[in-house]
C-alpha cells in the first residue's frame, strides 16, 4: 500500500521542486491547517458542544453571527498571531484589519479569511467550510488596509477547508491544486488527490433560483436554455445543485465540475453582487483557474479586479470553463 503523504511532506516536497512554498509560507500553511483541524472538532461537536445558534452579534456585513462564526474568526486569530510569518490578518468578521501584536515576530504574509463560509447552514448539519487567502505583505515599514488591496493574481496561497462527511482541505500555491482529508486517528491531513482537473463542459449549475425575478437579462437566458434540455439549444439536459454553502458547491465543482453562479441581481442594485471579493471569490477564483476551470464577474476575470475595499462584494461566475465563458460573451454581448 503506497505510504500516506502528509501536508507537511507534501509541502516540502513541492518546495524542492519550484521553491514556490518558502519556509515562512509552510509554516502559514500548515498552522491554517492545524486551525481548520480546531474548527472541524468544534463543529462535529455540534448540540452537544453548545456552539449552535447565534451569538448576540452581527459582522460587518450585517449579519447577525453565529456562534460558530465568533469561535471560528478566533482560533484562525490565535494560532496565527504568534508564529511569526503574518503581519496582519483580515477576516469577513472583522471590520478593520487585525494587526499581529508587537510582543510577537511580525511576518511578511497577509492572511485573509471567511472562517465559517455558509453559516446558515450550521444548524441544520449540512457542510460548511473555512476559505483563505495568502498575499505577501508590500515591502515598507508597517502595515495597514491598503496593504491587503491587491488584486487576486497577487495571491501566493489560496485553499479551503470543508467541514463535511469527511474534513477536506484544498490548497493551491500556483502549481496546481492538491486535496488532502483529515485522517482522524492520525489527526493529520493526508494527500488524497492531486493535480485536481475540473472538465470544461458539464451539465450542472449552481444558482439559487428563487432569485430568478431579479436576474439581469443574459443570466435569465443562460439558466432558461439550461432549463429547455435536450430540446432546447444545448441540446442536453441539465442538474441543478444549490447547497448554499460557497465551499461545499466549489468543493464539488472542483470534484466533477459544474458552473457556480451567484451575479448582481435587482434586490441591491448599488451592490455588484453578495459575495465578498478578497475572501470568498478571489481565492476560489484562483483554485478553479488552477483545476483548468474560469472564473470572472461575468464580463471579466475576477483575479484581474483591483479592489477599492477590503469587504466589497463581486459578482461570481466560476467553473467549468466552456460554460463560464457562454455565460461572459452573453453579458458582454448585451
Ligand atoms: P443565499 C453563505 O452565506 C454565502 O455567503 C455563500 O457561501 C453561499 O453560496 C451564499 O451565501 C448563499 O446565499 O442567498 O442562497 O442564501
Amino acid at each position: 500500500m503506497a505510504s500516506k503523504i502528509s501536508l507537511t511532506r507534501y509541502l516540502v516536497e513541492e518546495q524542492r521542486v519550484d521553491g514556490s512554498i518558502p519556509a515562512q509560507l509552510r509554516l502559514l500553511l500548515e498552522v491554517v491547517a492545524r486551525s481548520c483541524k480546531s474548527i472541524s472538532h468544534a463543529v462535529n461537536k455540534g448540540a452537544l458542544g453548545g456552539v449552535l445558534g447565534t451569538a448576540e452579534s452581527e459582522n460587518i456585513q450585517g449579519e447577525v453571527q453565529k456562534k460558530l462564526d465568533i469561535i471560528s474568526n478566533e482560533v484562525l486569530i490565535e494560532a496565527n498571531e504568534w508564529g511569526g510569518h503574518l503581519a496582519a490578518m483580515a477576516s469577513e468578521e472583522m471590520e478593520g484589519i487585525y494587526l499581529v501584536p508587537n510582543r510577537y515576530p511580525q511576518g511578511e504574509y497577509l492572511l485573509l479569511f471567511d472562517p465559517l463560509d455558509g453559516s446558515s447552514n450550521i444548524d441544520v448539519n449540512v457542510s460548511i467550510g473555512t476559505i483563505f487567502s495568502v498575499l505577501k505583505k508590500p515591502e515598507g515599514a508597517g502595515v495597514s488596509e491598503q496593504d491587503f488591496l491587491q488584486a487576486g493574481c497577487k495571491q501566493v496561497a489560496a485553499g479551503y477547508c470543508v467541514y463535511g462527511p469527511q474534513t477536506t482541505l484544498v490548497l493551491t500555491v500556483g502549481s496546481g491544486v492538491a486535496m488532502f482529508t483529515l485522517d482522524r486517528e492520525q489527526g493529520s491531513f493526508v494527500l488524497t488527490q492531486e493535480k485536481m482537473r475540473i472538465p470544461e463542459d458539464t451539465k450542472e449549475f449552481a444558482i439559487n433560483m428563487s432569485n430568478m425575478r431579479h436576474w439581469d437579462a443574459p443570466v435569465k437566458r443562460y439558466i432558461d436554455e439550461c432549463l429547455q434540455g435536450k430540446d432546447g439549444p444545448r441540446g442536453k439536459d441539465f442538474n441543478m445543485r444549490w447547497i448554499a454553502s460557497m465551499v461545499t458547491d466549489v468543493h464539488r465543482i472542483l470534484t466533477r465540475g459544474g458552473i457556480f453562479m451567484y451575479p448582481w441581481d435587482k434586490r441591491e442594485p448599488e451592490k455588484p453582487g453578495k459575495l465578498r471579493l478578497m475572501y470568498e471569490a478571489n481565492p476560489m477564483a484562483w483554485l478553479v483557474e488552477q483545476a483548468g476551470g474560469a472564473a470572472t464577474n461575468c464580463r471579466e476575470r475576477i483575479l484581474d479586479i483591483a479592489p477599492g475595499k477590503l469587504h466589497e462584494r463581486v459578482s461570481v461566475c466560476l467553473g467549468s470553463k466552456n460554460e463560464v465563458e457562454r455565460v461572459t460573451r452573453y453579458h458582454v454581448e448585451g
